[in-house]
């Protein structure tokens, strides 16, 4: 099982990444993870520091260098255009963020002042394959994934969820948070958020 996290950094918090971070630190002492060294991909998901399936934009940097497969095959937060040839429509290899709608969010976006418009999209593919209770994509379990853009407070924006005490810590039990609207260093806003949880060689569900 692969969980795929990026969090660009460390300030606050729309609902959906609050729940997220409440989530990890509730049941954090099952969950696993692995360090991936520099950019690879996992579960044919590009983990490379960049968004675009059918691209590995950065080569690894590991030493020894480790190879990269061919991105032509790889997945990612986001489909690109033109699809492989072949596909049927179905916009391979696959971004896992649903896309619907991206012309009408970019308009939001670059029509709210400072670019501060927030939303939250969940995964591309979401129709159960029988007999398993998630979709199976080309082999691959897609469990769940999301992508959250929150506010940023740089140049006289004004972020929707901060920290509105002085003491608040991301550690802290969240019930004792005091949130805020505002201002905040710029290299301490989230802003891009995403999550993406996929498995390897699903066995069907027994009784
Ligand atoms: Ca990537
Ligand atoms: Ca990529
Ligand atoms: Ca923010």
């Amino acid at each position: 099982m692969y969980p795929i996290f990026a969090f660009p950094c460390c300030r606050l918090l729309s609902p959906v990444r609050l729940l997220l971070l409440v989530f990890f630190f509730l049941f954090s002492f099952n969950v696993s993870a692995q360090l991936v060294g520099d950019a690879t991909v996992k579960a044919n998901f590009g983990v490379e520091a960049d968004v675009y399936a059918n691209v590995l934009q950065f080569p690894n940097a590991d030493v020894p260098p480790i190879p990269l497969p061919s991105p032509l095959i790889t997945d990612d937060w986001f489909g690109t255009t033109p699809s492989l040839p072949g596909d049927s429509g179905l916009n391979k290899p696959y971004g896992v963020i649903d896309q619907t709608n991206a012309a009408a969010i970019e308009a939001l976006i670059t029509g709210t002042p400072g670019n501060n418009y927030a939303f939250d999209k969940r995964q591309s593919v979401t129709t159960p394959t029988f007999p398993f209770p998630f979709p199976v994509v080309d082999g691959y379990l897609w469990i769940d994934a999301v992508y959250g853009r929150d506010h940023n407070s740089a140049q006289g924006s004004s972020d929707l969820s901060i920290f509105g005490g002085s003491g608040d810590k991301n550690s802290d039990n969240p019930s004792t948070w005091v949130l805020s609207t505002g201002s905040i260093p710029q290299k301490d806003d989230i802003i891009d958020v995403y999550v993406h949880l996929r498995g390897i060689g699903p066995k069907a569900p027994t009784a």
